[in-house]
């Protein structure tokens, strides 16, 4: 389960992170105003430059959006240009009954000028989804130009990672869950086993028409003595199927295959939701449409092959529970 030991001690390593940025707050870093949102609320965060680039003014502030945050509105700046690069989201958002799957994916203010000796903020306001994972942090990246040379706010800690290693370090938002706490999925869905492997909750996302690929979430428990691994998987409505995980690289956001599957752990439970581990059917060959059901073929290492009959669900990101 290398993926929640990555998550879990990146969660470990952000209080000392966060006094360590606390420590060094004399030399401030780019930091946000907010230290932590709830899911399914909008946040103004303001952007904190404390200091130039070796003495040198600042000129340019860019941040990168996240996947999981949207609605993203830059605050305009006295003597700054404002620019904005939109793009579409790895995943599909329902706000007020609409399918958001775009938007602003990055923030320029540039052209003015930020002396070393100054202080300033730069302004937006985003909606944070549930999407994203909650008791974790969310790392924005964020890179200050000067006349000559950058620094890039861009660093994570990553699995046994030092912090204090971390010279730049990305400034980060810890995620709660949103104060109704409606947004738990129920777990009510049938078992179906196969070997020592139970599955719950097995569905396909639906998609917009002519996506390219679909996410596919399940819930798997492991109640063997030995741990199993679901390597991957063949169905016909898409030419590939691959487990993959998240992983913030660099700036960006990506997902990637699992090298060597998804370990499912001796008496463990992993569970496959938006905004982190999924199954990704790549090169779609149709729509997956909200009511319709498709075969699948999930392999796993130790356990076999099972072929379910999935539905397509339309994933809801209201924060309430829809009868799923
Ligand atoms: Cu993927």
């Amino acid at each position: 389960m290398t993926n929640l030991m990555f998550k879990l001690t990146a969660a470990a390593l952000v209080s000392t992170l966060q006094s360590a940025i606390f420590a060094t707050s004399a030399h401030a870093h780019a930091t946000f105003d907010v230290k932590e949102a709830e899911v399914n609320s909008y946040q103004r965060l303001a952007i904190r430059i404390g200091h130039g680039c070796d003495g040198q003014s600042t000129e340019k502030v860019s941040v990168t959006i996240p996947e999981g945050l949207i609605s993203v509105k830059p605050m305009p700046k006295p003597g700054w240009q404002l620019e904005t690069t939109t793009g579409d989201y790895a995943f599909e958002y329902q706000l007020h009954g609409r399918a958001i799957t775009s938007g602003v994916t990055k923030i320029t203010w540039s052209g003015g000028e930020l002396k070393d000796a100054h202080y300033d903020e730069f302004i937006f306001r985003t909606r944070f989804t549930d999407q994203l994972t909650k008791g974790e942090k969310l790392f924005i990246p964020i890179v200050q130009n000067c006349p000559e040379g950058k620094l890039s706010w861009s660093e994570i800690p990553t699995d046994g990672q030092d912090p204090h290693d971390l010279k730049r370090p990305a400034p980060g938002i810890m995620i709660k869950a949103s104060a109704d706490g409606h947004h738990q999925h129920t777990k009510t869905m049938d078992v179906i086993k196969i070997g020592d492997l139970e599955i719950m909750s097995p569905i396909i996302r639906a998609t917009p028409p002519n996506a390219k690929v679909a996410a596919g979430y399940l819930t798997i428990k492991n109640t063997g003595s030995e741990a199993d691994r679901l390597i991957g998987g063949t169905t016909n409505f898409a030419e590939i199927v691959e487990v993959h995980e998240m992983k913030i690289d660099g700036e960006i956001m990506r997902m990637r295959e699992i090298e060597g599957g998804l370990e499912i752990p001796a008496g463990g439970e992993v569970t496959l939701k938006t905004g982190g581990l999924h199954i990704m059917f790549m090169k779609l060959k149709e729509q997956m449409k909200e009511g319709d059901t498709h075969k699948v073929t999930y392999q796993f290492e130790k356990a076999g092959s099972i072929e379910l009959d999935l539905p397509v669900k339309k994933v809801e990101r209201s924060g309430h529970n829809h009868n799923n």
